[in-house]
């Protein structure tokens, strides 16, 4: 079986070219920003990659096929999303033999990035191990796919609604080299610093480029290039901290568990920074944008 995958036709060029292509994912589309912000942030993504000289390739699920690069009225439709699925390796195969429509996570974009060929996929923040996952076993499956899926997963760390500590012991377990792009500290999302370490620092997009080949050459898998968001976008790190315990608390109140666990979180946070938190969320993505064309241009 060989899976349904259409790729763009300037995807499929570029990549029989050699020539540098970025991942995108849906899910931020679908279900991280609201409509019509999301439409803008997917397109100015797209001319950002180009700008740094790559080919963008969103990557989504539609009509029972993968769609690796989308045109525009398959992106308005993810844009106007309410019907997307959140789709995880787990349920791809679900959503594309019921031909539904599936905004793709962090795992599953990897996963389709590397079918079609795509090396580097650049996105905002991590999925992780989830506070209190001791007793609920809520590990994101992101962290799983990094440890099976050779792509280089460009981010601005992950969200300290996650216990972070946690996640980047897992990664270590699972082989996942997580690298600092010019830092030697984990960053966190909207703050550029979340306490820990970053277990590796690398100074730029070449040398994380020159890691991520020599992971692939002793049959490594995936790779998280962590990269702060800039220093003027980052928000109050009291202010986050603030804003994030509410939210989890919310959550809990309304019993929100599993997979609806991190929009949920995600939109309260949206909702109670009133634009703040949206303007941070795309600057970053757009900044690790750039960096994701800048690493895939060096590989
Ligand atoms: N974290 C963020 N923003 C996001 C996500 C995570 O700061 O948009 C999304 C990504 O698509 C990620 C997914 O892959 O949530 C993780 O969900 P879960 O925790 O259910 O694995
Ligand atoms: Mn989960």
């Amino acid at each position: 079986m060989t899976p349904p995958l259409a790729i763009a036709e300037e995807v499929r060029a570029a990549l029989a070219a050699g020539r540098p292509v970025v991942a995108l994912e849906t899910t931020i589309i679908a279900h991280g920003f609201p409509y019509p912000d999301n439409l803008e942030l997917a397109a100015a993504l797209e001319a950002t990659v180009r700008a740094a000289g790559a080919v963008p390739a969103t990557i989504g699920v539609a009509d029972g096929r993968i769609r690796v690069g989308l045109d525009q009225p398959l992106l308005e439709r993810f844009a106007r999303g309410a019907d997307a699925e959140k789709v995880s390796r787990r349920n791809l195969g679900a959503v594309l033999a019921a031909g539904r429509l599936g905004a793709t996570t962090v795992a599953a974009t990897m996963l389709c990035a590397h079918l079609a060929g795509v090396r580097v996929f650049a996105t905002g923040g991590l999925g992780g191990v989830h506070r209190g996952a001791e007793r609920t076993m809520d590990v994101s499956a992101d962290l799983t796919e990094l440890a099976r899926t050779p792509v280089c997963v460009v981010c601005a760390g992950a969200k300290s609604i996650l216990d972070l500590r946690l996640t980047l012991e897992y990664l270590e377990t699972q082989g996942v080299p997580v690298l600092g792009v010019g830092t030697d500290r984990f960053p966190a999302f909207y703050t550029r610093d979340s306490g820990l370490p970053a277990p590796t620092r690398v100074a730029d997009a070449a040398e994380a480029a020159a890691v991520a080949s020599a992971h692939w050459s002793i049959g490594g898998a995936g790779l998280v290039a962590a990269v702060p968001i800039p220093e003027a976008d980052a928000l109050d790190p009291a202010f986050v901290d603030e804003v994030t315990e509410r939210a989890i608390r919310e959550a809990g109140q309304r019993g929100v568990t599993g997979s609806a666990w991190t929009p949920f979180v995600l939109g309260f946070i949206h909702e109670a920074t009133g634009g703040r938190s949206v303007a941070a969320n795309r600057a970053l993505v757009l900044n690790n944008a750039r960096v994701a064309a800048e690493i895939a241009a060096r590989l």
